[in-house]
């Protein structure tokens, strides 16, 4: 500065932390210089502020739209120090230079969150300009300011200037750290504008604003490096997933395990009833509902135990003490001794006794507890050169119609066990077939290149229970003499739900007629790739 003391501009939406930050830069004998709520926040704990005002020598104005936007601040922050030119301005002008400027922005997710519903006006003047203009201004002039947006940093920044150290990869990484918080708030304005606009048309603009949450060991092997990445606008509006679940215990989770737990959490959250969903390589292998959960879950096991070993197990319902000592000491159906071995549970919520048992279980086994997804948000996946974009497959059992199209019609537990394969037949991946009986699937096919080969892979896995069961298909059947739908026929499948929509329906119809089974079409197909 001018007087040849250390600068210091805060202005902070955020004020966590705040007192630690002002205290500690006043006992290092900064001077610091601050907007309205920042001042009163730091004069409240005891710290010396001069308010902006006194600074630009005008006051905040337009309903504090413009603030900090003017060369006293700008000058202080962007003159080159190893620019004699630009100092000698500064020194013409009386204005000082700023060392470390701390910002951090209008809350503008929170605000324009759907649960709070702001109108339109107020969500633009939640749009900060000031702010970000002070971050990007200091970010570029990193090499001679240090720029804060984030509390966690402050204790490392009071001790970088305690130390009096000047470390150039400290300063960068705080400009990267500076640049990406604007960036994504940027974006999160553009996307809420957008929906302003064109509300839920498609394409969506795709301006996600995303912010790391962690660098991952590995990616799906490991030599892959791998990283993982919050969209900060469904975090903010508390939109549920495995990206804001919460770990209690175990081993750092891997990128595989993010894929595996996101697909059992997304299956089990279909069904009302509690239910037990266990996953292998993003794939539903066991899938059981019943009132008591501790039998869903054996039963979701027993569907496949050698899959199930190594798996991902995720539930709809608390996870209690009964159902954890369950977990805990289920042993393999296969042998009868072997205890069952998870990579990770999954659940809403977990009693505290229930919590304390499976940690008990294994020192890695994961925990997570997390929250519904909501619905409405956009699938996007990655090709070579670019991306696509979809709406997330959103149809629930309600939105679908089993159409009878057989001479036979289902009864009304058969009814049940259809809807039931449809609802885990959605989850599988193409080519996927799903055999289901009294809320239980007892065989799944997936992945197969041609659906003949799921078919016979879900029929092998179903066994003999599969007399009288009910089969969901995710997508029509080609063909249905000496084809897929005849051998479902002949090894006791009573009902059949498939979309239906090919050339050779009246085919899929003469066939299940020729055997007396059930034949439904939903008109609903679910591509899972
Ligand atoms: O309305 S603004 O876009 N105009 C400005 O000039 C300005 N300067 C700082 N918003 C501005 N700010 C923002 O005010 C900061 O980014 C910070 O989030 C907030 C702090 O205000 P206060 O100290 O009054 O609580």
């Amino acid at each position: 500065t001018l007087s040849g003391k250390k600068q210091a501009l805060i202005s902070l939406s955020d004020k966590k932390d705040l007192a630690l930050l002002g205290v500690g830069l006043q006992e290092l004998g900064f001077t610091i210089v601050s907007t309205g709520g920042t001042a009163s926040s730091l004069e409240g704990s005891g710290v010396a502020v001069t308010k902006v005002e006194e600074l630009t020598q005008f006051p905040e104005m337009l309903d504090g739209r413009v603030k900090t936007l003017h060369p006293n601040v700008h000058g202080g922050i962007l003159a080159r120090r190893d620019q004699e030119h630009h100092m000698e301005a500064l020194n013409n002008h009386g204005i000082g230079t700023f060392d470390v400027v701390v910002v951090n922005l209008y809350p503008f997710y929170d605000k324009v969150s759907a649960s709070t519903g702001i109108s339109f006006e107020d969500g633009i003047e939640n749009i900060d300009i000031g702010g970000p203009a002070m971050i990007r201004a200091a970010a570029k002039n990193h090499q001679d300011v240090l720029v804060v947006v984030d509390p966690s940093d402050y204790p490392e920044l009071l001790e970088h200037l305690k130390e009096g150290r000047d470390d150039e990869q400290f300063r960068r990484r705080l400009a990267w750290k500076a640049f990406q918080h604007v960036a994504s708030y940027d974006s999160a304005v553009s996307e809420w504008l957008w929906k302003q606009t064109e509300g839920d048309k498609f394409p969506p603009s795709l301006t996600v604003p995303l912010s790391l949450k962690s660098s991952l060991r590995y990616g799906e092997n490991p030599h892959q490096k791998a990283a993982f990445y919050v969209d900060k606008s469904l975090a903010e509006v508390n939109a549920g997933g495995i990206a804001t679940s919460v770990q209690h215990h175990g081993k750092e989770m891997s990128y595989n395990n993010y894929l595996d737990a996101d697909a059992a959490w997304n299956c089990v959250c279909e069904f009302s009833k509690p239910t037990c969903v266990v996953v292998k390589h993003t794939n539903p292998c066991g899938v059981a509902s019943r009132d008591d959960i501790i039998q869903a879950y054996r039963l979701a096991v027993k569907a496949d135990p050698v899959s199930a070993f190594g798996g991902i197990v995720a539930f709809n319902v608390e996870v209690d003490e009964a159902l954890a000592k369950d977990i805990r000491e289920f042993r393999s159906p296969t042998d009868g001794e072997t205890r069952m071995f998870y990579e990770i549970v999954v659940a809403p919520k977990y009693t505290k006794k229930g919590l304390e048992v499976l940690r008990g279980k294994s020192k890695t086994l994961r925990i997570l507890e997390a929250s519904k997804n909501i619905k409405g948000k956009l699938s996007l996946r990655q090709v070579g050169g670019g991306w696509l974009a979809q709406d997330a497959d959103d149809l629930t059992p309600e939105d679908i119609n089993f159409n009878i199209v057989s001479e036979k019609a289902p009864l009304e537990n058969e009814l049940n066990d259809v809807q039931f394969a449809w609802l885990c037949v959605k989850h599988v991946k193409s080519n996927a077939i799903v055999i289901a009986k009294n809320n239980c699937m007892l065989g799944m096919g997936s992945g197969q290149p041609n659906r003949l080969e799921s078919l016979r892979i879900a029929m092998k896995k179903a066994g003999d229970e599969l007399k009288g069961a009910a089969l969901a298909s995710d997508a029509f059947f080609p063909f249905a003499w000496n084809d897929a739908v005849e051998e479902a026929c002949k090894s006791g499948i009573g009902f059949i739900a498939e979309p239906g929509g090919s050339i050779r329906d009246a085919d899929a119809i003469d066939c299940c007629n020729k055997y007396g089974v059930s034949l439904a079409f939903t008109n609903v197909r679910h591509f899972r790739h």
